[in-house]
């Protein structure tokens, strides 16, 4: 907190008096300051992308993104609470929900999970818009750790590198040298970025028939907020196949594996 009182009781002094038991009233200055340490990240998504550094926000545009985070449900089970106020606080520019894990710097264990925003230029942010990054409120200020990366369509990915938090430099995703086994995990998709391979509609972590037979279950499905909607445009239909087929066989790291 900057340019405010520190959290507690004031009394108002009124001119002339100099006995605090003859001051008028009492003021009380809460801290709202939001607790947790800052964790910043950045990625891409292969279904969506754009080129130039950007993704497109077609289900944002059309008010197809939940309110509430989607990853309540299996194989996720995230249970957090993030939400935003209403349709209107969502972010011009967000791209879908994702998850951020923080895990142990040395063991690779889960710490923490968030649901948080991914916006359209890669940042990561907590739907109350409130900060730059997401709070984690079960990691310490200044200790180190590692960071994993889930969305409910691609492939997830663990980081491969440990950073001190809070990090000012956002952790980068889409750099293959900051992902364990990197050049596997990640699509080149030009410019120096490299996005989550997309087409794991089942979400656990391979790409394969039963994401297929889950894409054919979908198709032609009017609920514009489906898993095998891989492109990300609010209807599954053939585009999604042409995205999920070249990536076929592709599996994740099993640190990020159900
Ligand atoms: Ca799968
Ligand atoms: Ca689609």
């Amino acid at each position: 907190m900057s340019n405010c009182l520190p959290a507690g009781t004031y009394y108002v002094l009124i001119s002339g008096n100099t006995d605090k038991d003859t001051f008028g009233a009492g003021i009380t200055v809460s801290d709202n300051t939001p607790t947790g340490v800052v964790v910043q990240a950045r990625a891409f998504l292969e279904g969506c992308y754009a080129g130039g550094g950007f993704m497109n926000t077609t289900l944002r545009l059309n008010g197809y993104l939940p309110l509430a985070q989607p990853y309540n449900r299996v194989p996720w089970l995230h249970n957090g609470g993030e939400a935003v106020a209403n349709a209107a606080a969502m972010p011009t520019n967000a791209v879908d929900w994702v998850l951020l894990e923080v895990r142990d710097a040395t063991t690779e264990a889960l710490i923490e999970t968030r649901a948080a925003l991914l916006l359209d230029n890669g940042a990561i942010v907590d739907a109350d818009g409130i900060t730059n990054g997401v709070r984690f409120q079960n990691i310490s200020n200044g200790s180190s750790y590692k960071l994993a990366l889930r969305h409910r369509n691609h492939l997830a990915v663990m980081g491969s590198t440990a950073v001190a938090m809070p990090n000012a430099t956002p952790y980068d995703f889409a750099n293959t040298t900051q992902v364990v086994q990197g050049s596997t995990q990640l699509k080149n998709v030009g410019g120096g970025i490299n996005a989550l391979f997309a087409g794991d509609t089942n979400a656990e972590g391979i790409i394969n028939r039963t994401d297929y037979n889950k894409y054919v279950l979908q198709t032609g499905n009017t609920n514009p907020y489906l898993d095998s909607d891989c492109n990300l445009d609010g209807t599954v239909n053939s585009a999604d196949f042409t995205t999920l087929r070249p990536n076929l066989q592709l599996c994740n790291v099993e640190q990020v594996r159900y």
